[in-house]
């Protein structure tokens, strides 16, 4: 048994989904998997699949009908998670661009550090890019310059996606106040978090460019995300992202 649940969202990673599997499982500490899978048409969910059949103690699977954006996979992963007892949730890729190994440390500065939420971050010292195209190293430092301009966060990496959080966190966000899809769903979360006054730590990892299968990012969630930051600040005025 563990109490700590990795959570991979997944479209089209059938060549890394198998090699991402039995890295997680094969870590210093127990961990267990949760793959949301939007019917990536290469078969990642089959692979998963035949894969529960090695791990079925420590695998699942949720199978949604259409890419419906990487926000809304982490929704359903978190809810599934509260329905179970685990007290470290987890957010991380599944093209190895964040290191397996690093969930160690995120673990660590949530369960001995104190921290309610810890953010794998490139923008701290000892953070940083491995291959990763210049383009989207200046988006993503524009993106962090500009959300803690408009919302204060305070974050260095607003925008980063491997995250651990305890589990109050989630139990305190009202998640049906969550809408956003792409990268402002990440700056979301955090900013929830920050406004109910969680503690949330940086934790300096070294981010790496995908070898295999390429990149859902588009144009769409770069506007979402421009948008995005100044609805989330607005709204924030008006409401509260505690759960009633
Ligand atoms: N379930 C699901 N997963 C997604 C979706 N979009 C991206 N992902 C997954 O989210 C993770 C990050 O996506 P990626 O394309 O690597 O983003 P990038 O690192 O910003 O270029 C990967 O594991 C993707 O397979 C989606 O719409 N639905
Ligand atoms: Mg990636």
């Amino acid at each position: 048994m563990s109490d700590c649940l990795v959570i991979i969202p997944t479209y089209n990673e059938m060549g890394n989904i198998e090699k991402m599997v039995r890295k997680v499982f094969s870590l210093a500490r127990p961990f267990h998997l949760l793959i949301i899978d939007d019917g990536s048409p290469d078969g990642t969910a089959n692979k998963v699949k035949e894969l529960q059949q090695e791990f079925p103690e420590n695998l699942f699977l949720i199978q949604r009908s259409g890419k419906l954006g990487l926000g809304t996979a982490y929704i359903a992963g978190f809810r599934w998670a509260l329905q179970k007892s685990y007290q470290y949730v987890f957010e991380m890729d599944c093209d190895f661009s964040h290191n397996p190994d690093d969930l160690l440390r995120l673990h660590d500065a949530c369960q001995s550090g104190g921290n309610d939420v810890s953010v794998g971050s490139r923008y701290v010292p000892g953070g940083g890019f491995v291959n990763w195209p210049k383009d989207r190293i200046r988006l993503s430092k524009n993106a962090s310059l500009y959300v803690n301009l408009v919302t204060g966060i305070g974050i260095k990496d607003p925008t980063a996606g491997f995250i651990c959080y305890k589990r109050k966190v989630l139990e305190t966000i009202d998640l049906d106040k969550i809408r956003f899809v792409g990268y402002a769903f990440q700056i979301e979360m955090k900013f929830a978090a920050r406004k109910l006054g969680f503690k949330i730590a940086e934790v300096p990892i070294t981010f790496t460019e995908r070898v295999e299968g390429v990149s859902k990012m588009s144009r769409n969630i770069i506007k979402e995300g421009i948008i995005g930051v100044l609805q989330i600040q607005w709204n924030s005025f008006f409401s509260t992202y505690r759960k009633k």
